[in-house]
């Protein structure tokens, strides 16, 4: 982690703003996407690129440790629009205190993002949607124990409790649906993780209402939705929750389902993207 003095994580994501602005020579940026396992690959081709640095040189940004994870901030050009892909993300599982895990959402924020794309890689429990499927989140189960809300708050920073009933925003999942209409919805549990859940757990999802279970994405999507910014989330199941298939439950699979529905993803996020409303920008 880069050296600061900052403790106040809102003042830390303006500098790494900041800092981003002029590292990749763009000033505001329109939107961002936030590459989750497996969907390294999909970034590629999404736009032209401008500039690409290790998300680690920014204030604030620990270097991501899981593998499919490449670490990297592009500036983008798509349609026209600005757009900011952060290729990996850090994890609440390994170790990092929440305000770290959702600084890259608050630092695209603060570098001028309307709009987040969040994407994932997450297990199935709903059998409607198996490997190799994107599924649009419709809603989550925040079960991390944790939130980008707890803690010291600054008076300035908005309202204390977060409003969530459009966690992911109706908008922006009419819209996927309009990319791609085969696309199905589902609600995504949110796990500490660290490790694959039992079966007796996803028994227990499952009637909690769960479609998808990840370790990932909702601390960022309750961080992006304090900010005002507009959430898209996408999982890419990778596997089916534990006890749902013969077989025990590996990482790798999880990246070999990625390169697969890579072409799929791709177009998926490029429409999105590129049927954003609101003015493009000149670059
Ligand atoms: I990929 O089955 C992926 N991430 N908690 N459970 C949890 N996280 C996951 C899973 C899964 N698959």
């Amino acid at each position: 982690m880069s050296a600061t003095t900052n403790t106040d994580p809102f003042v830390l994501a303006e500098e790494a703003a900041a800092a981003l602005a002029s590292a990749v020579g763009v000033e505001r940026h329109d939107a961002a996407v936030v590459l989750g396992s497996g969907w390294g690959d999909a970034a590629a081709g999404l736009g032209t690129v401008i500039a690409e640095i290790p998300m680690s040189s920014l204030p604030g940004m620990p270097a991501p440790s899981v593998g499919g994870h490449k670490g990297t901030l592009s500036s983008l050009s798509v349609g026209g629009r600005a757009v900011l892909v952060l290729a990996g993300r850090c994890h609440y599982y390994e170790g990092h205190p929440v305000a770290t895990v959702v600084h890259g959402v608050r630092t695209a924020i603060a570098a001028g993002c309307r709009t987040v794309v969040l994407t994932n890689a997450a297990g199935s429990i709903n059998p409607a949607f198996g490997v190799g499927t994107p599924v649009v989140l419709s809603d989550h189960l925040n079960l991390t124990g944790a939130s980008p809300m707890a803690g010291p708050f600054p008076s300035d920073r908005g309202s204390r409790f977060v409003d969530l009933t459009d966690a992911y925003s109706p908008r922006l999942r009419a819209l996927a649906h309009r990319v791609d209409a085969t696309l199905g919805e589902g609600v995504y549990a949110g796990l500490l993780g660290g490790a694959y859940e039992t079966p007796a757990e996803i028994r227990m999802l499952r009637l909690l209402g769960a479609d998808l279970v990840g370790m990932s994405t909702v601390l960022e999507t309750i961080a992006a939705r304090h900010l005002g910014a507009e959430v898209l989330g996408v999982s890419l199941v990778t596997n089916l929750a534990a006890g749902l298939s013969g077989d025990g439950l590996d990482h790798h699979d999880v990246l070999a389902a990625g390169l697969d529905a890579g072409p799929r993803m791709m177009a998926l996020l490029r429409g999105v993207l590129e049927g954003l409303e609101g003015p493009e920008t000149t670059m």
